[in-house]
């Protein structure tokens, strides 16, 4: 069977990893058949429109969606790539690996977040001179949606500790709406889980990561968390992502662009092709996933390494060696 996967490198370091991970694909023995798509900055600038339609027709029809960066155009590019492919749930692991000079050794997190609505949304506004708005949008459908994801995945991934992360002491009507559909999902279900005050769940991250497992977040809050538990374990080229939808499901590392490193052929693939073992675990390949992972594991414990993990080697060859381990 020939899986279609879409290939969407976007901008700056997006154009150098993506092909790393089609690399890491290509070596396994499973028939994929890649489509590229444009998208992003340079694409705006030749045809006016960051995400074309073909592309998002690319995206719709594959089996699934590997996506590099967005740069200034995130908004346009991002947000509704993972609208074309329906996802709902961004799921995020942020993993300390042996042989790296992590923050904190014991991390082990998975940030659920719900990846349609809150402040992306996109609902803003300059209601005068000087002043602007942004509605936030939390329904009590997306809130159950995110909350039933999550704890399956936390039971299906055997993850014991559940958080659920809000602001529902400020945001009383948004984000008390998401926690009371959150804890209902918990109770419902019997789980054991904690809830937490999203700026001081970011204060224990930092100090005892390994306190937490799953981390079921709104929109944006699941997003600076997962940057900030980035920094736990070695920095942003080192976290993946899966967009889940019914359906379909896009793949891409949690960085972005990296304009200043772009062009340099330096940047870390290893957030890329741990995002291609996140696909191949979505499309029901998960010992190709497995040994993707511990292919990745091996090269950042032994080597080669890029500039941000303290190495000097390019992003070819630290894709070579992972091929090589496979
Ligand atoms: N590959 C992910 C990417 O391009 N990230 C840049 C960014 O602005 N992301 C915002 C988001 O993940 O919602």
């Amino acid at each position: 069977m020939t899986h279609e996967i879409a290939v969407i490198p976007g901008d700056g370091i997006g154009q150098e990893v993506t092909p790393a991970a089609v690399d890491v694909l290509e070596a396994l023995d499973v028939d994929f058949a890649f489509v590229e798509g444009e998208a992003g900055d340079a694409v705006k600038a030749e045809t006016g429109e960051a995400l074309p339609q073909e592309t998002r027709e690319i995206a719709a029809d594959a089996d699934a969606t590997l996506f590099g960066a967005a740069g200034e155009t995130a908004a346009d590019v991002i947000l509704p790539l993972r609208q074309v492919v329906d996802s709902f749930a961004n799921v995020r692991p942020a993993i300390s690996y042996p042989g790296l000079d992590a923050v904190q050794p014991d991390t082990d997190l998975v940030f659920i977040r719900e990846n349609t609505e809150g402040v992306y949304k996109g609902i803003e506004s300059e209601i005068t001179d000087g002043v602007t708005t942004c509605t936030r949008v939390i329904t009590e459908d997306a809130s159950e949606k995110i909350a039933d994801f999550g704890f399956d995945y936390a039971r299906q991934n055997d993850y014991d500790d559940v958080t659920i992360a809000h602001k529902a002491n400020v945001m009383r009507e948004t984000d008390g709406l998401f926690l009371d559909t959150a804890e209902a999902v918990g109770a419902d279900r019997g789980a054991d889980y904690d809830t937490a005050l999203m700026d001081a769940l970011a204060m224990h991250l930092v100090m005892h990561p390994e306190d937490y497992g799953v981390v079921i977040c709104p929109n944006l809050a699941g997003d600076m968390l997962s940057d900030l538990a980035a920094g736990l374990v070695g920095g942003l080229g080192l976290l993946p992502s899966a967009n889940v939808g019914e359906d379909n499901a896009l793949f891409e590392p949690v960085h972005g662009s990296a304009p200043d490193i772009a062009g340099e052929g330096v940047a870390n693939p290893a957030a890329m092709i741990l995002s291609a073992a996140m696909l191949l675990d979505h499309l029901g390949y998960e010992d190709e996933g497995d040994r993707v992972r511990t292919a990745v594991e091996a090269t950042l414990e032994d080597g080669p390494k890029t500039p941000d993990l303290g190495g000097s080697a390019s992003t070819e060859a630290v894709t070579e060696a992972v091929v090589d381990r496979l």
